[in-house]
């Protein structure tokens, strides 16, 4: 069966319901199968051998370019070594060092980090540590999370409940005691470059919230710093301090999932260098080894580490009783220390702030065709918002996404927007021919 697919190319493999694809309208792939068959730079080389410029790094993980010889060889030297290391009870160089490498460039107060595998499991893992700080500070009944609406936390049990896309959700009811901020979208922001201004009393809906369920209830906040899947949210310049503000006062943790804005993708190192902001914990995961193996972290502060860990606990005890199998994987650890060092040695926070204007410019001359009802960016991310066809909100952005991926462009279509973070080593030419194939599109579109 294998071998018959592979003779009969991309439509063969995807009429196969073998392969159950992960948040894919399947009746659309299988009429019009996308393959993707490989990967140099920032493109991607279709099953039919065309060059497709990557308009979102992969699924926002890509951002130092596909196929990076240094990341490659580093993965192969660390298969020769040691392929695996029981990450309960023993330890291995790679991770430590990787640790150590992570706390340097974080914010300086994120000083420990915990391995994950994806951001899905960084967010269950910090809005656990935040439960169980609490039940070790003597506060057992600070168990309830607040998200906000628009955001998103991955797909696992914690992310699901405390993101706010209602597609996401419906499907599997209340699945932790979870309250919801209003998002940041402002009407009147539609068109900003860059980040808008105020929005303190969007922070201060916390406030009602403390009044509803109480401070001494609420275990902690999580926000992106910027909301990426649900279209570049860009939060107004004195939103996320008013949050922190609020959070100290409350005695409520916050926790800043970048899974998305880490590693320069709005134009600091984090989005908490970007916005000025510094959280308790950071979720990372996708650009931390540059997509290439899955790895996540969660990064905390002194005071949440050390309620876990501390001098008087005898030997055997463990303090916090959570990791998994694959927690600080060796392979994981070489991919993500080549990465670093990419991050680092290429200067990945200058390039993405030398090429932000040109992102900037390229998504704000299509201000003015058809349908567009909103342009955003920060740094190397934006995003367009599309106006609804017969009421439909989601059909106009997959016609573009599906016109684009024929035209030689990779976007991401979700909601009603289209979304972009193409790699940070792309060039002003790969942006103006991603602006020529937008404007074609557009002009087409009904
Ligand atoms: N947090 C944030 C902020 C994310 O964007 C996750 C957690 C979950 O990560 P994992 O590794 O479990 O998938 C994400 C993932 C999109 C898109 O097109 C975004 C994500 C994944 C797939 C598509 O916006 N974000």
């Amino acid at each position: 069966m294998a071998e018959l697919f592979h003779e009969t190319g991309a439509s063969g493999w995807a009429n196969s319901s073998a392969y159950w694809m992960p948040y894919t309208a399947r009746n659309g792939f299988n009429r019009d199968p996308r393959m993707i068959k490989g990967a140099r730079g920032c493109y991607f080389i279709s099953d039919d051998d065309r060059q497709i410029f990557d308009g979102l790094s992969g699924l926002w993980c890509c951002g130092f370019g596909h196929n990076r010889a240094e990341i490659a060889e580093a993965v192969n030297r660390q298969l020769q070594v040691l392929d695996y290391s029981p990450a309960f009870q023993y330890g291995h160089p790679s991770v430590f060092k990787l640790a150590d490498r992570l706390t340097q460039i974080a914010p300086a107060s994120l000083n420990h980090v915990f391995f994950t595998n994806s951001g899905s499991e960084s967010a269950d893992t910090s809005l656990k540590l935040a439960r169980a700080y609490w039940r070790m500070r003597g506060q057992p009944s600070k168990t309830r999370y607040i998200g906000r609406i628009k955001g998103y936390h991955g797909v696992n049990f914690a992310g699901t409940s405390l993101g706010g896309i209602g597609a996401n959700r419906r499907l599997f009811g209340h699945l932790a005691d979870a309250d919801h901020l209003p998002h940041t979208l402002r009407v009147e922001d539609a068109f900003t470059r860059g980040q808008p201004q105020g929005g303190e009393e969007l922070a201060d809906h916390l406030e009602q919230l403390v009044m509803l369920h109480d401070a001494s209830n609420i275990a902690a906040v999580i926000v992106e710093p910027m909301s990426g899947s649900a279209g570049v949210i860009v939060p107004p310049s004195a939103y996320l301090a008013r949050l922190r503000a609020l959070c100290d006062k409350h005695d409520i943790l916050l926790i800043f999932d970048e899974v998305i804005t880490g590693f320069a993708r709005t134009g600091g190192a984090f989005g908490a260098d970007t916005f000025g902001v510094i959280p308790d914990m950071m979720n990372l995961a996708k650009a931390l080894t540059n997509g290439v193996i899955p790895m996540g972290a969660v990064l905390t502060n002194d005071e949440i580490y050390d309620a876990f860990v501390d001098e008087q606990q005898p030997d055997h005890m463990i303090g916090m009783p959570h990791g998994y199998t694959y927690s600080g994987h060796p392979v994981a650890c070489a991919a993500a220390l080549a990465a670093l060092d990419i991050f680092e040695q290429d200067d990945m926070v200058g390039r993405a702030q030398r090429m932000a204007p040109l992102l900037e410019e390229t998504l704000h001359q299509l201000k003015g065709l058809p349908y567009i009802t909103d342009i955003r960016n920060v740094g190397m991310a934006g995003a367009l918002q599309i106006a609804p066809r017969d009421a439909d909100p989601l059909v106009r952005p997959y016609e573009l996404g599906v016109r684009c991926f024929a035209e030689g462009l990779y976007v991401r279509w979700g909601g009603d927007t289209l979304q972009f973070a193409p790699p940070l080593t792309c060039t002003s030419n790969d942006l103006e021919r991603m602006g020529d194939v937008l404007k074609k599109v557009f002009r087409t579109l009904k």
